[in-house]
């Protein structure tokens, strides 16, 4: 059962009564979830798993082998938003065999909006580039395109464009790639330039995460090594463009724990969490060729091969210890005025709670927790419940709310639970202002994720929140419609 909650909330200022309200406009099934023990769908470090683009919705995600549970297939679904045919249309990719029961191996899926093409990054852990691309014109002129895997073209442990490039330097042990769409604002520094692709090389504790970006009809060119990692990596929180076309990154760094020779399982320790120290942000003006900190002085430039280092001054911005329960790969997003949000999660005061860290319009941060019950009224409790590895959530600033709301997507982390809740705060409550808005007692197994495309009505979305749920043994996409949000 859902529980739809309506509140009603007097906005003295204008004596307007509003309700905001979120409302379920559709839930459909894009597959049976494989029953692994670490989850392949759904991980909050997919950029993305949905993508909608030209009235198309478009999902990623594995299904088992039909006659073999210990295979997997990647897979890829489109759906027309409007019209007749409204169903999803999927298929799988039956000459690939995705066999490691690893959480870290999902599908990352970007398009290019100049040819049409989709791009998607997937079975990676610390392997060679898993790489596909489609031929131009899918999603395009999707209506002429029959949905099919013959449309993509074979794997590449490389990025095509690239060929020079000495692939045992660059594309292997790769993790978490990462795609994002370069918008209108940002192209004085694209030039044709419309995508961008991020990932990390190296392992935990010792990495580095790359740029590149890709011209239609062109192929990928480098950016470059942004971020390096000393003795540590850099897990990011998101990577996102503000609406005068500004790259955020937000990250916390993990310290490397030398397990040379030791038996390592592959999400356990020593090189886990509790390494995880402070939290970092760091900004571009120009497509990530260089990079500033808080305090708009450069810290990085890839002419030069300077990237950001540990020890660059101002991009720490909050010092939260080892052992502090922060979290690698939670949350951020840029709101309407370009301010960063970040959701993350710290054990400083002797309790697990989640975070929100914010930069104002004038550069200064401010760190809240998110507040419990009574405070907050969640029947899902969502927010006493985080653990320190618990399911992420997400932050989302819808880019048409006129109260600049900002809402955090929590799964609970009770023991056993999969309840969700959507909790909202507004630019004129200071972010302090959170409030249920949305709950379920049930129907998120994994970590939630949304298409931050479909939401953009500025850039052709419809508005509506799609969410990617791992439902019980159901991988499900969940419409919100947000009223006065
Ligand atoms: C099922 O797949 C696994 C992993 O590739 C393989 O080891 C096993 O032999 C397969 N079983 C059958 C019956 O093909
Ligand atoms: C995938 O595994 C099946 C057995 O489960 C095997 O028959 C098939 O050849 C494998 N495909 C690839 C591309 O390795
Ligand atoms: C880890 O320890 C091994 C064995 O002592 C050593 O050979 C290796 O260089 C160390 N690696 C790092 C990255 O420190
Ligand atoms: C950074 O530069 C921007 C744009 O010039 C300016 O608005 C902002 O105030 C600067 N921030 C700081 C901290 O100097
Ligand atoms: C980056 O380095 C190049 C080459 O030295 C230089 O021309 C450019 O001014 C540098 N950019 C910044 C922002 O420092
Ligand atoms: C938070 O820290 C306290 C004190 O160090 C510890 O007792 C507690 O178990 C921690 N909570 C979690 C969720 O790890
Ligand atoms: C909410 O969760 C916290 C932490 O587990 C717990 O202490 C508290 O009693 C819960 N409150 C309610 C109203 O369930
Ligand atoms: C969670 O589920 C497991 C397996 O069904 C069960 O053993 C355990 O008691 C449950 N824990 C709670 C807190 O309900
Ligand atoms: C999960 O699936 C069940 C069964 O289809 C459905 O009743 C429920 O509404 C779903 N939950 C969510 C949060 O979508
Ligand atoms: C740290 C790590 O994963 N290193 C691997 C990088 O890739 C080479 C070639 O595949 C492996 O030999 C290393 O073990």
């Amino acid at each position: 059962m859902l529980v739809n909650k309506l509140l009603l909330t007097l906005v003295w200022a204008g004596y307007e009564v509003y309700a905001a309200s979120v409302r379920i406009v559709d839930v459909t099934t894009l597959g049976q979830d494989p029953q692994t023990v670490n989850r392949l769908n759904g991980e909050s470090f997919q950029q993305d798993a949905l993508v909608t683009f030209n009235g198309y919705q478009y999902a990623a995600f594995y299904v088992d082998d039909a006659n073999n549970a210990s295979v997997r297939h990647p897979s890829l679904a489109r759906r027309a938003l409007t019209g007749q045919n409204t169903a999803w249309e999927s298929f799988s990719f039956m000459d690939y065999n995705q066999t490691d029961d690893d959480g870290h191996d999902i599908i990352s899926l970007g398009i290019s909006h100049g040819d049409g093409t989709l791009h998607i990054g997937f079975d990676q852990h610390d392997n060679n580039l898993n790489y596909r691309v489609s031929q131009s014109g899918v999603a395009t002129k999707p209506g002429e395109t029959a949905w099919s895997p013959s449309l993509f073209g074979s794997i590449l442990d490389h990025l095509p464009g690239l060929e020079n490039l000495d692939k045992s330097v660059y594309f292997i042990n790769i993790t978490y790639p990462r795609f994002l769409s370069i918008p209108e604002a940002a192209k004085q520094h694209a030039g044709d330039a419309d995508l961008i692709l991020e990932l990390r090389v190296g392992r935990s504790g010792l990495g580095d995460d790359w740029l590149y970006k890709y011209t239609p009809s062109k192929g990928w060119a480098q950016i470059g090594r942004y971020l390096e990692g000393v003795n540590n990596n850099a897990y990011i929180n998101g990577i996102d463009f503000d609406l005068r076309g500004n790259l955020h990154v937000t990250w916390t760094y993990r310290d490397y724990v030398n397990d040379t020779g030791q038996d390592v399982a592959v999400e356990a320790g020593p090189n886990g969490p509790e390494n995880n120290h402070d939290m970092d942000f760091a900004f571009s003006t120009d497509l990530g060729e260089t990079w500033l900190n808080n305090w708009n002085q450069t810290v990085a430039n890839m002419t030069t091969q300077q990237p950001i280092v540990p020890v660059s001054a101002g991009i720490t911005i909050f010092s939260i210890p080892k052992y502090g329960g922060i979290l690698n790969q939670e949350a951020q997003t840029v709101d309407s005025e370009g301010r960063i949000h970040v959701l993350n999660r710290e054990n400083t005061t002797g309790t697990e709670r989640w975070y929100h860290y914010w930069r104002s319009t004038t550069s200064h941060w401010t760190r809240t927790p998110l507040p419990l019950a009574p405070e907050l009224v969640s029947v899902n409790n969502v927010t006493g419940t985080p653990t320190v590895i618990g399911k992420r959530g997400k932050l989302v600033a819808p880019p048409s709310s006129k109260y600049h709301s900002l809402l955090a997507i929590l799964p609970s982390n009770a023991p056993n639970s999969s309840a969700i809740s959507i909790l909202r705060s507004t630019a004129a409550g200071h972010f302090r202002d959170w409030e249920a808005v949305w709950e379920a007692p049930s129907g998120c197994g994994w970590e939630p994720l949304f298409d931050r495309y479909r939401l953009d009505t500025s850039a052709g979305g419809d508005g509506v929140l799609s969410l990617f749920l791992v439902n019980g043994t159901a991988i499900e996409v969940l419409d919100l419609v947000l009223v006065d949000i």
